[in-house]
C-alpha cells in the first residue's frame, strides 16, 4: 500500500495556503502531517496535563460552542484555566484550515473541541467503541446524511510519548471489501429508531451502509491484523488533520491530545466525489441521502 500520509513543512498555524495537490490528498482520504507545528502550552497549564481532570464516567472533555466546558474537575480558575486552552487551540485549528481549505470556510460547521488526558492503552471498551481498531468514524446515534466529519488532531505529551495510529487502506477499498457483507437497509427499522429515539434524526441508507463498514471493520479480527496499514508515530508538538469519516484508522497508544472537529456538506469539497458519500452512491448504484 502506498503511505497514506503527506507530510507538510509548516511552522506557524497563521501561515497556511491553499496547495492543490494536498488538498486533493486530504480529499482522497490521507492525513497532512505537520511535524513541526506544535501547540503552545502556556506554563501553568501543565498542571492541566493529568487523567484526574477528567469527570468520573466521560472520555474526553469538551468546549462546546457557547464556550462552555464539560467532562472536567475542579474550582472555578481551574476551568477557565481548561476552557482557555480549549479555546486557543479552536483558534489555532479552525485558523490552520481556513488557510489550508479557504473554499471550505464558509461552509463550515464547527462541532464542540475536545481535550483527551486519559491513556490509550489502558482503556476498556466494548468493540465497536474500540477505537484501537481500524474503522471510519460513524456514530450510531447521530445520522450526518454525507456530511464530512474533518478533525485535526495535536499531541501535547509532557514526556515525550507519541500518539500512535494505525492507517489502513483508502476508503474505496474498505467499501469493496464490507459492502458486500453489509445488511440490507430497511426503511421501518430506521423509521422505528427515530421513533424510539435511538437514533437524533431518521438513519438514511447512507448512514447505515457507513455504520455497517465501521461495524463490519472492528468486528474482523482477521481484517484489523492483517489488511493494508502503516504505523503513524505523532510525537508531541505535531498536528495532523484528516477526513475521519474516510481515513480507516486506530489510536494504539499515547495520552494527552487535543482535538478540534469540523462539519463540511460533501458538496463544498473541492471534489465531491472523492467523498465517502458520492463512492458509496457509485459502488451501489443508488442515491443514498
Ligand atoms: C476517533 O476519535 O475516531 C479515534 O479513533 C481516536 C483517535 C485518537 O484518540 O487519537
Amino acid at each position: 500500500m502506498e503511505t497514506q500520509l503527506v507530510e507538510l513543512d509548516l511552522t506557524d498555524w497563521n501561515a497556511a495556503t491553499p496547495n492543490e495537490a494536498w488538498i486533493a490528498e486530504l480529499e482522497a482520504g490521507k492525513v497532512l502531517y505537520f511535524p513541526r507545528l506544535g501547540f503552545e502550552l502556556l506554563p501553568e497549564e501543565r498542571s492541566l496535563l493529568t487523567p484526574s481532570l477528567l469527570s468520573p464516567d466521560v472520555r474526553n472533555i469538551s468546549l462546546d460552542a457557547n464556550g462552555k466546558l464539560k467532562g472536567a474537575v475542579g474550582d472555578e480558575a481551574v476551568q477557565r484555566m481548561a476552557a482557555a486552552m480549549v479555546g486557543r487551540f479552536r483558534a489555532q485549528a479552525t485558523q490552520l484550515i481556513h488557510g489550508l481549505l479557504p473554499h471550505y470556510t464558509p461552509a463550515l460547521r464547527l462541532a464542540p473541541t475536545s481535550y483527551r488526558p486519559a491513556k490509550v492503552e489502558t482503556r476498556v471498551q466494548s468493540w465497536r467503541a474500540d477505537d484501537r481498531r481500524l474503522h471510519v468514524d460513524s456514530f450510531p446515534s447521530r445520522p450526518n446524511y454525507g456530511e464530512r466529519i474533518l478533525r485535526v488532531f495535536t499531541n501535547v505529551n509532557p514526556e515525550g510519548a507519541p500518539r500512535v495510529w494505525r492507517v489502513g487502506e483508502p476508503f474505496e477499498d474498505v467499501a469493496k471489501r464490507f459492502l458486500p457483507r453489509a445488511k440490507p437497509y430497511v426503511r421501518w427499522q430506521a423509521k422505528l429508531l427515530r421513533a424510539l429515539r435511538v437514533t437524533k434524526s431518521f438513519r438514511s441508507e447512507y448512514d447505515h451502509l457507513m455504520l455497517q463498514l465501521h461495524d463490519g471493520m472492528k468486528s474482523d479480527m482477521a481484517y484489523q491484523e492483517n489488511s493494508p496499514q502503516e504505523t503513524a508515530k505523532f510525537p508531541p508538538g505535531s498536528v495532523w488533520v484528516c477526513f475521519s469519516d474516510q481515513t480507516s484508522h486506530a489510536v494504539m497508544a499515547g495520552q494527552y491530545m487535543l482535538e478540534q472537529t469540523l462539519h463540511l456538506a460533501a458538496s463544498k469539497q473541492y471534489n465531491p466525489e472523492s467523498s465517502p458519500l458520492a463512492i458509496l452512491s457509485r459502488l451501489t448504484g443508488r442515491t443514498l441521502v
